[in-house]
């Protein structure tokens, strides 16, 4: 019986070591013909060109142009045609107070060089709204001789018949963004919304 039982063993183990051994030589067998279907320099071609676009990505040429495209405009002014605008609309305020509002904030009335881009902003900004706002032009130095801030003369943009100084009181000019043409002269004391422009 014990004879019996020990040779049982013996065949159970010897068993036991043969599936172990065709095991691993399967795995041997597998092991070698994915290497051979996939060369190691294949496998790191096929499998991983996202790495070589992420490198293209970080290289220094297109940090440089990156940055060259972020606006350059300081919060809470917002880039319209390479300049830097802001539209007040949270208080009313005559001509001057309006000016002094932009200029504490490092720039002063707005000159757009690209008025119907400016335009097209506020629309955007605050649709067809009742805002008029105030821009840095005026005659105050010479009566009729509309000119802006920076002494350019304002010479285009007049709504028809403006400027017309209508009751002799008329100095400052303001945007009129739901017409087109849009600029009308107005009285500077007239509480009125603003733009302004910042400057470097
Ligand atoms: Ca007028």
């Amino acid at each position: 019986m014990l004879a019996r039982q020990l040779w049982l063993n013996i065949g159970f183990t010897l068993l036991i070591v043969q599936v172990v051994y065709n095991t691993r030589a399967s795995a041997n067998i597998f092991r070698e013909t994915f290497f051979e279907s996939f060369p190691e320099d294949d496998y790191e071609r096929s499998d991983f060109p996202e790495v070589k676009v992420q490198e293209d990505q970080n290289s220094p040429e297109r940090n440089l142009r990156t940055s060259n495209e972020e606006p350059t405009c300081p919060p809470p002014f917002f880039q319209v045609m390479f300049e830097c605008f802001y539209i007040h609309v949270h208080h009313h305020l005559t001509w001057w107070q309006a000016r002094d509002f932009c200029r504490d904030m490092g720039g002063d009335l707005a000159e757009p060089s690209h008025p119907s881009a400016l335009i097209a902003v506020v629309m955007q900004k605050h649709g067809t709204g009742p805002y008029h706002f105030w821009l840095g032009a005026s005659d105050l130095k010479q009566q009729g001789n509309f000119t802006w801030l920076s002494g350019n003369p304002v010479d285009s943009g007049w709504r028809p018949g403006q400027p017309d100084n209508e009751g002799g009181v008329e100095d400052c000019l303001e945007l009129w963004p739901s017409k087109y043409p849009s600029y009308c002269d107005k009285n500077c004391y007239s509480p009125c919304a603003f733009i302004c422009q910042y400057l470097e």
